[in-house]
């Protein structure tokens, strides 16, 4: 019995609370079952190991980089702040789990997997459950994993317990990716002219509510095809171009604000790097920190990518060979294509402007957190959300659909922020879904506990249950067939 317990607990140790070796382990797996070569079996852990820990340096860059202008702010003016983007969000909810669950670090990458093999499970029985996609978007599972972690640690603490809370969160984050992806079938169908996939991301219940209301905001007719926008827009494409942008206004923003002064006290800031007044101008220092931040997120999408690639490779094959006919649940930019060519500026546009004005309204009414614009929400969900309104409300859906995203993405992402106590750790998720429904859930769990935990679930599997009894056809539910009138 001790020898099991001794490797258990080794494997726990060096493993399971290891992401990082615990993601390469996965790929191995996943690659020994689909009978590749030995070669690629062991590059595709290479990868994805050293992929993770690339992941690693980011995010303590992106750590050493914010906590001393979270501390100044701190000190100034009392306030917090946050940056609503998935990698801000993933790094600031590692870091307060380390620091406040230290039991429950590599949690979330023990519930990523029970939430895979569970969305296989549900596909495998589509005829009782109704569910037809398996969510694949490696990158994406690891930060929900990761805030759903914190939201069930920090609001249920009936599920702190190391067994119980784990196989909770596998489940809840499980029939998430399922049920959610599961709702944008017939959106992305339409869009696509049946294109066979479906979105598994972070935006699969605005998808699904834009397709809904979107016909009735405005005429498809009058798509956003012919629509120019102005050229200098296009450099957002680029992402370090766009994510230095936005971090240059907004931190050169708030580091005149808080001024030389403060910036080079040893007394406010104690850690991370202070400025040197003797070496560099402030001008230059501010330049240099708002660049540093695209640094270090640069870095840190290196390493995602260099381990997501291994692991959809992975997890592809798996459910190709397990669930033929199943819908893969992808990356929302496999969406982009289909739209008017001129909707994802637009909706990153509207969605911006969303943004900023509730960023300024929530500084006049003097919110204890500052709310910064990320990069990832404000462009990936609200470029999506002006493509699949546009489709079939036009531009007047577009337009106004992504404008509320922005809204809700700062309105609710502040609320997060507060709930979870993230004010201290520079970063909330701030992407669409995890503002509805994961905060309405979020306060289900707080106010019910383990009954609202159940009870989240329960709605969750109704979902597709609706979906299902609604259909007309119960065979073309399952092909995923639609009329584009419908
Ligand atoms: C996200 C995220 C990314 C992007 C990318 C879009 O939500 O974390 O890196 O969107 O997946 O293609």
């Amino acid at each position: 019995m001790s020898v099991i317990m001794a490797i258990l607990n080794w494997f726990s140790l060096n493993i399971l609370q290891q992401p990082a070796f615990f993601v390469g382990l996965l790929v191995l797996v996943g690659y020994i079952l689909l009978k590749k070569p030995w070669h690629d079996v062991f590059s595709g852990f290479v990868k994805a190991t050293v992929g993770y820990l690339i992941l690693n340096v980011g995010a303590g860059g992106l750590v050493s980089t914010f906590r001393p202008i979270l501390a100044a702010l701190n000190y100034k003016f009392n306030i917090g702040a946050a940056v609503i983007d998935p990698y801000f969000g993933l790094t600031a909810a590692n870091t307060k789990i380390a620091e406040d669950f230290p039991k429950f670090v590599g949690t979330a990458t023990t519930a990523l997997l029970i939430g895979f093999f569970l969305n296989i499970f549900l596909v495998a029985f589509r005829k009782v459950t109704k569910i037809r996609t398996l969510f694949i978007t490696g990158h994406i599972m690891v930060q929900q994993a990761a805030t759903v972690t914190l939201m069930v640690l920090i609001l249920i603490p009936a599920l702190r317990n190391q067994l119980w809370g784990t196989l909770a969160i596998g489940v809840v984050c499980g029939l998430y990716w399922a049920v959610s992806s599961n709702m944008t079938v017939e959106a992305t169908q339409r869009l696509t002219d049946g294109g066979g996939f479906a979105i598994g991301h972070q935006q699969q219940f605005a998808i699904w509510f834009v397709d809904k209301v979107a016909g009735k905001i405005g005429k498809k007719e009058d798509n956003l095809d012919n629509l120019k926008l102005p050229a200098f827009l296009n450099i957002f494409h680029d992402t370090v171009v766009a994510s230095a942008t936005l971090m240059l206004i907004f931190f050169g923003i708030i580091l005149y604000i808080l001024g030389p002064d403060i910036m080079s006290n040893s007394k406010v800031i104690t850690s991370g790097t202070l400025y040197n007044p003797a070496s560099q101008s402030f001008f230059m220092y501010v330049i240099q920190t708002a660049f540093t931040f695209s640094v270090y997120l640069f870095v840190l999408m290196q390493g995602v990518r260099m381990f997501v690639s291994e692991l959809t490779n992975a997890f592809q094959g798996i459910s190709a060979k397990l669930l033929p006919g199943s819908f893969p649940a992808v990356d929302v930019a496999a969406s982009y294509g289909f739209g008017s060519a001129s909707a994802t500026l637009f909706g990153f546009s509207m969605g911006l402007i969303g943004q900023l004005v509730t960023i300024v309204l929530l500084i006049i009414f003097k919110n204890p957190v500052l709310i910064i614009t990320g990069f990832v929400p404000v462009f990936f969900d609200n470029a999506a959300i002006a493509v699949y309104a546009d489709k079939r409300g036009g531009w007047k859906a577009a337009v106004l659909l992504s404008f509320i995203s922005g809204v809700i993405q700062v309105a609710i992402g502040a609320i997060a922020v507060s709930l979870l106590g993230l004010a201290s750790y520079g970063g909330y998720h701030g992407n669409i879904d995890f503002d509805i429904p994961w905060v309405p859930f979020a306060y289900i769990f707080n106010y019910v506990g383990v009954i609202g935990f159940i009870i989240v679930c329960v709605f969750l599997l109704v979902i597709p249950q609706l979906q299902f009894a609604k259909a007309k056809d119960k065979e073309a539910y399952y092909r995923g067939d639609v009329q584009l009138e419908d």
